[in-house]
């Protein structure tokens, strides 16, 4: 049993309730301070999920977690990014955030900064985002920019606007980000009771990456946790800057969110790597949406495909991961942000234009 099932079972279960957000529940490891006025959706919290059937395709003692970050305000990893981002913005008195989106920052910079009183632009690349993430964006207020290029332009295109114009920028190279995403790895380690052996991740900018290393890190320092993990990121064949050791022009894959070419965070994630012993490795879009259709069909759980290269990445390196180690993949994304992908992809037996009566239900049944 993990030390946080343990220490519910003596006293009454805690509520969601009772949650308050990770800058509140996070706070001593966070630059914030009480002049910081706390723009919270009450993000953080995810659960943690075992995944037995994709370990028993590992076999030989391997267990494996899901850090299902899906399951944030705005279904991603970046609501962690974003409350800090947009807290410390509203703190310096900015009126206005721009970002750079595949899809998922752009929901989250919109969600955070509205209910922040702030003005929300976001540049997308037009075409390449998933619906789920633009109906967001949409809805959330932001203002909408779809440009005629992909999402490497957009942040060079944003990041000249934040430099000439009274906006902040809350792309992952604003540094607030990654402070609030550290705290995933505050509570793998919290949930476990331990550091994973290996933590396995997608790779877009690498924001997340650097972000969950610094996090093991900080917590390693302060005794909470005695080892660190491997860090094992994941990137789409059509889009492996970080595996190929170089930029790539046109970047393609079915998994939009990751569709970068040039990612800010690269030295960063360059240095998880070499300090963890870890690996970076590329998996192509079959391997990516074999991963997402068993985490659906066979674990119950429903990520965007860019998340499903984790478990894809974990699945190609299976011989090599360690008897016995623990193992988490991060899943940053839900489902239902992409449900074309989702409609398209999938084994399921669909039966349609049926005759509304019994025998016609029991027939296609097999009764
Ligand atoms: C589901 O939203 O870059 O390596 O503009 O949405 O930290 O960039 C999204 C990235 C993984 C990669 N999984 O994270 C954006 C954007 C999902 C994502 C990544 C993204 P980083």
């Amino acid at each position: 049993m993990s030390p946080l099932l343990r220490q519910w079972g003596r006293a009454a279960a805690p509520s969601p309730a009772d949650w308050p957000g990770l800058i509140e529940a996070y706070r001593s490891w966070l630059p914030v301070s009480e002049a910081t006025p706390v723009i919270t959706l009450r993000e953080g919290a995810t659960p943690l999920i075992p995944a037995p059937a994709v370990a028993a395709r590992i076999g030989r003692g391997v267990t494996v977690h899901l850090k299902y970050d899906g399951l944030n305000p705005t279904g991603s990893f970046k609501d962690r990014g974003m409350t800090m981002a947009i807290s410390k913005a509203k703190e310096a008195g900015c009126e206005a955030v721009i970002c750079a989106s595949t899809g998922n920052t752009s929901a989250a910079a919109a969600a955070y900064a509205r209910r922040g009183g702030l003005r929300a632009f976001v540049l997308i690349p037009d075409g390449y985002v998933a619906q789920g993430k633009l109906a967001q964006a949409l809805v959330y207020g932001a203002e909408v920019l779809a440009i005629r290029g992909n999402f490497d332009r957009a942040l060079s295109i944003v990041q000249e606007m934040a430099a000439s114009y009274p906006v902040t920028l809350v792309n992952s190279v604003n540094p607030y980000r990654l402070q609030g995403q550290k705290t995933a790895a505050f509570e793998v380690v919290d949930a476990l009771g331990r550091a994973p052996d290996w933590l396995c991740i997608p790779m877009g900018n690498a924001g997340n990456i650097s972000a969950y290393w610094m996090g093991f890190q900080e917590y390693a320092r302060a005794g909470r946790c005695s080892s660190l993990p491997r860090m094992m990121g994941f990137q789409a064949s059509g889009s492996a800057p970080l595996v190929q050791g170089s930029t790539v022009e046109h970047p393609e894959t079915i998994a939009t969110a990751i569709r970068i070419g040039n990612p800010v965070n690269r030295e960063k994630a360059l240095a998880a790597r070499a300090e963890s012993g870890g690996a970076f490795l590329d998996v192509t879009d079959e391997e990516i949406i074999a991963a997402y259709k068993l985490l659906g069909g066979e674990e119950g759980v429903f990520c965007e495909p860019a998340s499903a290269a984790s478990v894809a990445g974990l699945l190609k390196r299976a011989e090599e991961v360690p008897s016995g180690a623990t193992v988490v993949c991060v899943l940053t994304g839900n489902g239902l942000k992409d449900p074309d992908c989702a409609i398209a992809n999938n084994d399921a037996a669909f039966h349609t234009d049926l005759e509304p009566t019994l025998p016609v239900v029991a027939g296609v049944m097999g009764f």
